[in-house]
């Protein structure tokens, strides 16, 4: 396996994977057509990527970040007819209502979400690839006990948990236009996992945390970074202050991975971010972060302009892959 793994990027991709993200209220049938525009772009047939098939995250992976009450209420909840408008204040509890509507299997949604980020970290750790690409992962709100804004568990939180048995020092960079709160509340406390967090910080925008001042506690205290941004925020502001954080940020951490939330809802057109970020302007970020030449975990995020989401995810492929996109566009 590690020899047919070896200098190659890999693809974390399953059917069923596409299939449970397919379902998502908020995100209907997007992975389809991210995956469809990365395949038909021939990207998956480059010589230097492999496809890999991750595996489902155990009850005990879940539970390494998640609380054993909403892990088990999920479980409890997996035959759940949503058909039926029996929500209890029990779920409102735990997140389960608004913005994160019980889904039809959502526990097996949950591990087998989880489990592909996990599959991608273990890559990494066991040093199988130096940079895994996972376009379904990255939902950086789900809290330990709670889920929030469209995320119902955290891959990315139980990824850097795995990945930090292995590599001594890790940053988090957060691209997506909403705050990585989950994400930095997870690590607050820690002075080996940097967050990094780029957002649109304005009245009323979710989820309305993410200040300048917000820079860890304790041990951790320094080690959470906010790079709050005004409402339509574009290409030549978002990478300039880029440029100049991350440059600063990889030269005083002397980070050993990366793992890399490319949320693509700051993208102009974006009917939640509102903002008017371009595909050159996250790209240069991307060529940025690839100079750094760590082991690196790229997930996706937000992005609620499907067709642009992909045109993004598929456009940072080729750049991790470092080849050009063809000039002939798929159908699709
Ligand atoms: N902005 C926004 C937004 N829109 C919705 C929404 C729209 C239609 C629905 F049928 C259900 C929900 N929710 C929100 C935000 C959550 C945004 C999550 C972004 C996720 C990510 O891109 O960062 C990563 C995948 N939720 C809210 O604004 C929360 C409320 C605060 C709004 C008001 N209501 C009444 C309570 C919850
Ligand atoms: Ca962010
Ligand atoms: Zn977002």
């Amino acid at each position: 396996m590690s020899e047919i793994l070896k200098n190659k990027i890999a693809y974390i991709y399953s059917d069923d994977l596409v299939t449970h993200c397919d379902k998502l209220p908020a995100m209907k049938n997007r992975a389809s057509i991210v995956h469809d525009l990365v395949r038909n772009y021939n990207l998956l047939s480059q010589e230097n990527i492999v496809v890999v098939k991750p595996r489902d995250a155990t009850e005990d992976e879940l539970k390494s970040f998640h609380s054993s009450d909403y892990i088990d209420l999920l479980k409890s909840l997996n035959s759940f007819d949503t058909s039926l408008d029996n929500i209890e204040d029990n779920h409102l509890e735990f997140g389960l209502g608004y913005d994160n509507v019980i889904i039809e299997n959502v526990f097996d949604f949950a591990s087998c979400l989880v489990g592909s980020s996990v599959s991608a970290a273990r890559l990494l750790a066991a040093k199988k690839c130096k940079t895994v690409i996972n376009w379904f992962g990255g939902w950086h709100h789900a809290q330990r006990d709670s889920a929030a804004g469209f995320c119902y568990v955290n891959d990315i939180v139980i990824a850097i948990q795995i990945m930090s048995k292995f590599f001594d020092k890790i940053i988090y960079v957060d691209l997506d236009i909403h705050h990585g709160d989950g994400v930095q509340n997870a690590f607050e406390y820690s002075s080996k996992i940097l967050t990094l967090s780029f957002h649109k910080y304005s009245q009323g925008f979710f989820p309305n945390t993410g200040n300048i001042d917000d820079i860890g506690q304790s041990q951790g205290k320094y080690y959470t970074m906010n790079i709050p941004l005004k409402d339509g925020v574009c290409d030549k502001t978002y990478v300039d202050i880029f440029n100049e954080v991350f440059s600063m940020v990889i030269e005083n951490f002397k980070a050993e991975a990366l793992v890399v939330q490319c949320g693509g809802d700051g993208l102009i057109e974006d009917p939640l971010g509102q903002c008017n970020l371009t595909l050159k302007g996250l790209g240069e970020c991307i060529n940025k972060i690839l100079k750094s030449d760590l082991p690196t975990l790229f997930l996706g995020g937000g992005g609620y302009n499907f067709p642009n989401t992909a045109r993004l995810w598929a456009y940072l492929t080729s750049l991790i892959l470092k080849t050009d996109l063809s000039n002939d566009i798929p159908d699709t």
